[in-house]
């Protein structure tokens, strides 16, 4: 007995691992065949491409970036023509294998070489993200780390379950800049997320640099919640974060809030208020009360440059029109304002997504409704064939405190611990929407309560990687008790990754 015990112990504590169904892998793939053996990272190992496509050699370039810091192997990208290359890891596209679908792919680790194939380069880049996730948590270090770095060997398949595996930043309540935006880019992109909403404007703050409209960032941009300095991207910036972004297969979704939450327009632009003018900033959280004058025709005018300028920078296929909230606006001018924005948003050849109110006016064929509040206002959406976005504010807002002592977040529609962010199933929370029906899921970071990048990860971390969970895995496969093993092993490479997460209770984090 004592001996077997023994013995267990010390395949337990090995640094060799050798059982991939035991891989800590967030989210967890559809299927895992272990081979029981074990690959060695060396510093022959390089990473080989075939084919010579930019795309792939980018791709092959982002996983050298990721393991020379630790290692210290300089391993290099180099293209073949061959199948297998011993030794060393081969990123492949391959048109054998359809049923991967567009971000599917398949690792094989033998003891003698790593070969991720996929049909499309998105697959590539999703299965190099699992690569890292097999390697030691220390792999994440930007600093020179002590080997070995084994890789248990097996088969691993893998596609996601939604398209949209998405994140929303609101850069309006408090202003984030370009760096943490490309830091959270990255850490997205680690857990297999492809979809950024940004918020870019509110009542507190106008985000995005519009050059026909320039007083919106001269004078809107200048403050936040709470009177500080605020700030905006200028074009130039905003393209930036598009394309790093696009480099790690995520799309960004701008977000124009209207009719209201738009003070930081109204105080910008006196003549699109309904009556009279305020010029003054707005620097409270109270939401309702602000709303464009939609009866006014400098209104649309207004929209439509905004639409034009900001969908010119945009290559994915949505644009944000916002549409919550407008408390202010009567219903009967709210409807017909979300209609014409529509054939705006249209005309600049973009798809309209809007909070789930926007279903309450005539849906244009492919606008997508984001469930947030009323699961009867995207009723109202499916029943208008439109696709819907699953946000439920009482299980994916991670805006909300986990519980009454945290440091930051609301509770308005209750705590959301870890667990209870984790233990939902978009496809059986509201009995009309179906799966078919749903595009993907969203959570929402409304930054009301944080102001600075450590206060956004405490909300963040680690509820992000259980939504990025629900996003890619088969409900089937998802379960909180084998999800909270992984997550726990994951405190330890979250915080090689210099993520400042929420240490709940709710899991036992490995120290
Ligand atoms: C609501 C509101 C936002 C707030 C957020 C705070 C929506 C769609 N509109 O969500 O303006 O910031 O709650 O949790």
């Amino acid at each position: 007995m004592l001996a077997s015990a023994a013995i267990v112990m010390t395949v337990a504590c090995s640094s060799e691992p050798t059982d991939l169904s035991k891989a800590n892998i967030i989210p967890k793939p559809v299927s895992i065949t272990p081979a029981g053996g074990s690959f060695t990272l060396t510093q022959r190992s390089d990473i080989y491409v075939r084919g010579d496509s930019p795309e792939i050699l980018q791709i092959g370039q982002y996983l050298a970036d990721r393991l020379n810091p630790a290692t210290g192997f300089g391993l290099e990208v180099k293209t073949t023509g061959k199948d297998i290359v011993r030794g060393k890891i081969l990123l492949a596209l391959t048109e054998n294998d359809p049923s991967l679908g567009d971000e599917g792919y398949e690792l094989v680790i033998t003891d003698k070489s790593v070969k991720l194939t996929a049909a499309k380069p998105a697959g590539l880049f999703y299965g190099v993200q699992t690569l890292r996730q097999l390697l030691p948590a220390r792999i994440e270090m930007d600093t020179l780390q002590e080997g070995p770095w084994n890789i248990a060997t097996g088969t691993i398949r893998d596609y996601p379950s939604y398209g949209y595996r998405g994140a929303m930043r609101d850069v309006a309540r408090h202003f984030f800049g370009v760096d943490d935006i490309k830091i959270f880019i990255d850490q997205m992109a680690a857990y297999k997320m492809n979809v950024l909403h940004m918020h870019l404007s509110d009542d507190q703050g106008w985000r995005i640099e519009i050059k026909s409209w320039p007083n919106l960032t001269a004078h809107g941009g200048r403050t936040e919640v709470g009177g500080g300095e605020g700030g905006f991207y200028t074009q130039e910036q905003y393209s930036e974060i598009v394309k790093y972004a696009q480099d790690r297969f995520i799309t960004i979704i701008p977000e124009i809030d209207m009719p209201g939450h738009t003070m930081a327009a109204l105080a910008s632009y006196p003549e699109l208020n309904a009556k009279g003018s305020d010029t003054a900033l707005y620097t409270g959280t109270e939401v309702g009360f602000s709303s464009l004058a939609t009866h006014k025709e400098i209104t649309y005018k207004f929209v439509g440059d905004v639409v034009r300028e900001l969908s010119a920078l945009t290559p994915g296929p949505w644009f944000h029109i916002g549409g919550d909230e407008s408390h202010s606006t009567k219903i009967e001018d709210y409807i017909p304002f979300v209609n014409r924005v529509q054939d705006t948003v249209a005309a600049y050849g973009k798809q309209v997504l809007g909070w789930d109110e926007i279903a309450l006016s005539t849906l244009k064929p492919n606008t997508a409704v984001q469930y947030w509040a009323k699961a009867e206002n995207a009723v109202k959406g499916v029943a208008q064939g439109a696709k819907v976005l699953m946000s439920p504010c009482k299980y994916a807002y991670i805006d909300m405190k986990y519980d009454s002592t945290s440091l930051f977040g609301y509770n308005w529609a209750g705590y959301i611990e870890v667990d209870d962010g984790y233990n939902w199933d978009p496809a059986s929370l509201v009995p009309e929407i179906k799966k078919e029906n749903i595009i993907g899921i969203e959570s929402p970071l409304w930054a009301e309560t944080i102001s600075n990048r450590a206060e956004a990860e405490y909300l963040l971390f680690p509820r992000l990687l259980g939504y990025a969970e629900i996003g890619w895995t088969p409900k089937e496969l998802r379960s909180w008790d084998d999800y909270k093993v992984r997550l726990a092993n994951h405190g330890e490479r979250m915080n090689a990754m210099g993520i400042s997460f929420y240490p709940s209770k709710r899991v036992e984090w490995f120290k």
